[in-house]
């Protein structure tokens, strides 16, 4: 059988950036070699003393789950072994993790990640998945500072997520497509299986969280309505389809078309997910792969970022079906302004 590894693979693209030296494919290594301990963890999670909370509470006021820690951990320590970063900001972690070390002093990218997404479904066995960020970073030598990670999303060198569902995948880019390579557990390996993935302009999903329907944007509660509405000729009503792990209902509508809306409520009115470690990636993905990213208001990868915490509505997915849900915005912003 002819299959190409993720390090294979990382070694050819090496040549698409004339002045790399390679730091950037040991980074992705690093992080193949780390989802593959977490996706160990995570198939075995109904047997081994992992599941549940550990009692604490994140950053994000959210309960800590041990998994979460665990995945937390291993990228951390793979990065830190790795040499290839000088700092790690990750959902789990209140403030940057600066890496004070001899092999880090002249590395040259910071790492945003975010561990293990999809919490609420790691003890009921659905898919969850880790997404990660890099950037170039801003400091010239030594630890890295918050002001590495003080970068539009339009300046990510690299982003990806990998999804421990039915099949382990990572799927990645670094600014010239998408490719997606799956985990064959047989001989430890991702091998590529997914190249140059592209996305439906118009699809037939949409997903979205409609027990906050009361408190949804009035723009966003029509967009709805229309989604259930019959009409031929746009093949409507859509399907609805979301399982509360972002990484898996954005996956599932890049591969079949359909937009994925996280949208600010009256409770939550900037939304709930996080703009460094989740949005950021994921509109650098859905982009590459012929998608849109938006707030709403505008281009996901063009957002100041002023906290690293900060949070953002997000409608992602097929580029026609973003485009609707913003007309949908605006117009009914205008009307109730
Ligand atoms: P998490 O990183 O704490 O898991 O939160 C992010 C997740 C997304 O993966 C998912 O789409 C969303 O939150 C689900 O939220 P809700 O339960 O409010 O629908
Ligand atoms: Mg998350």
């Amino acid at each position: 059988m002819n299959v190409k590894t993720l390090g294979q693979f990382v070694i050819e693209k090496q040549a698409d950036f004339p002045y790399a030296k390679g730091e950037l494919s040991r980074l992705l290594r690093d992080i193949g070699i780390a989802s593959k301990i977490v996706n160990r963890e995570v198939s075995k999670a109904g047997l081994a003393e992992i599941l549940g909370e550990t009692g604490d509470t994140n950053i994000q006021g959210e309960k800590v789950k041990k998994l979460d820690v665990f995945a937390n951990e291993q990228f951390i320590a793979a990065f830190k072994a790795g040499g290839e970063v000088c700092a790690i900001a990750s959902e789990e972690t209140e403030d940057i993790i600066s890496i004070d070390s001899e092999i880090s002093k002249t590395a040259k990218y910071v790492v945003a990640i975010d561990p293990l997404d999809g919490s609420s479904n790691i003890d009921v066995n659905v898919s969850v998945g880790t997404i990660f960020s890099i950037y170039r970073r801003k400091s010239l030598s030594g630890p890295g500072t918050l002001e590495d990670f003080m970068q539009r999303g339009t300046e990510q060198v690299a982003a990806g997520y990998v999804i421990y569902g039915s099949s382990c995948m990572m799927v990645y880019t670094t600014g010239k497509g998408v490719n997606g390579f799956t985990l064959d557990p047989s001989i430890g390996e991702f091998c590529l299986s997914h190249p140059n993935m592209q996305t439906k302009k118009d699809g037939l999903v949409y997903s979205v969280n409609e027990g906050n329907y009361l408190h949804f944007p009035d723009g966003i509660k029509k967009y709805i309505k229309y989604c259930q509405e019959e009409d031929k000729a746009t093949q409507r009503p859509y399907s609805s389809r979301y399982i509360g792990s972002g990484v898996a209902d954005i996956h599932r509508n890049l591969i079949t078309g359909g937009v994925y809306i996280y949208p600010c409520t009256t409770k939550s009115p900037n939304g709930k997910l996080r703009l460094l470690y989740e949005c950021n990636p994921l509109a650098f993905i859905l982009e590459q792969a012929g998608g849109k990213a938006s707030t709403g208001e505008k281009r996901i990868m063009e957002v100041d970022l002023k906290e690293l915490h900060q949070r953002t509505p997000l409608i992602i997915g097929s580029a026609n079906m973003v485009d609707t849900v913003m007309d949908f915005i605006k117009k009914y912003a205008s009307q109730t302004a």
